[in-house]
């Protein structure tokens, strides 16, 4: 009897603890909420769908109308310490031209906090023209420029065509070490790319870049896109201990400190 006992209180627990690492998602713009997969095959990024089948099962595909598509995985990448990666496949259809005033952006509010302005545990990542990487924190009312380290932001870009489009189009992968930018296991971000030639900026929430309360909701679970309820229950709760695990070892984000923010030194704690 006491191992029944035993055995529904660690259910209990684990049910619980489910809801704090996957289940209880702050949702700051209504119906932005996406979930995030390990991926069937490791994405290379090389700035296109390296082999027809990268990405073809890699994560859910999020679209904005038949301007762009975006889909996402997580991995971890060591257990000690524990470092979990996120890579994006962006493809910019409606993007066939190389201007220097093209960008990729992407905005990250690691801790979910929300507000009407960036914080300073918030990031903006700009890929400008193609070819420059450009790091922001949040300041409490807009955004500064800090030093990219290079290892926590892995990208590349080119104009090709893919599986999904064969007309040449921009398309991006991407690789951001999570805790290095303040996110969590669940973390808010807005995706916006920018094309010069048409004009159009389109972005994952529609909202204001500035606002991170109104930014979306990227979710996880482990494992590949389940195939099952059944599975899926499995999938979550084996996801538990990693959700726990990632939350009290995570790295502390990055902070530029009030000294060296004069002297444009940036210094990090970690
Ligand atoms: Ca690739
Ligand atoms: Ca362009």
């Amino acid at each position: 009897m006491k191992r029944v006992i035993f055995a529904a209180s660690c259910i209990l627990a684990l049910c619980s603890l489910l809801l704090v690492g996957t289940g209880t998602v702050k949702a700051p713009e209504p119906g932005y909420t996406r979930t995030d997969y390990n991926p069937n095959v490791t994405p290379t990024i090389d700035g296109k769908w390296t082999s027809n089948d990268e990405w073809a099962l890699n994560g859910e595909v999020t679209a904005i109308g038949n301007d762009l598509s975006f889909r996402s995985v997580w991995i971890i990448v060591s257990m000690d310490p524990i470092t979990v990666t996120d890579t994006f496949l962006v493809e910019f259809f409606s993007d066939t031209t190389n201007d220097t005033d093209d960008y990729w952006q992407l905005c990250i509010d690691g801790d979910q906090s929300g507000g009407t302005a960036p914080q300073t545990t918030d990031y903006r990542i700009d890929i400008v023209g193609h070819t420059t990487l450009k790091l922001y924190q949040g300041t409490g009312t807009g955004w500064t420029e800090i030093t990219p380290d290079p290892a926590d932001i892995i990208w590349n870009n080119t104009l090709s065509a893919s599986p999904t489009n064969s007309t040449a189009h921009w398309i991006l992968e991407m690789t951001i070490y999570k805790a290095e930018l303040g996110a969590g296991p669940t973390w808010n971000f807005r995706l916006a790319a920018y094309d010069k030639t048409t004009g159009k900026l389109v972005a994952w929430p529609p909202t204001p870049r500035d606002e991170p309360g109104r930014w979306g909701v990227q979710n996880y679970v482990s494992g590949v896109v389940p195939e099952s309820f059944s599975l899926g229950v499995v999938v979550l709760l084996s996801s538990v201990a990693i959700a726990v695990s990632f939350y009290f070892l995570r790295k502390r984000p990055k902070t530029q400190s009030s000294s060296s923010a004069k002297t444009g030194k940036i210094t990090y704690t970690r």
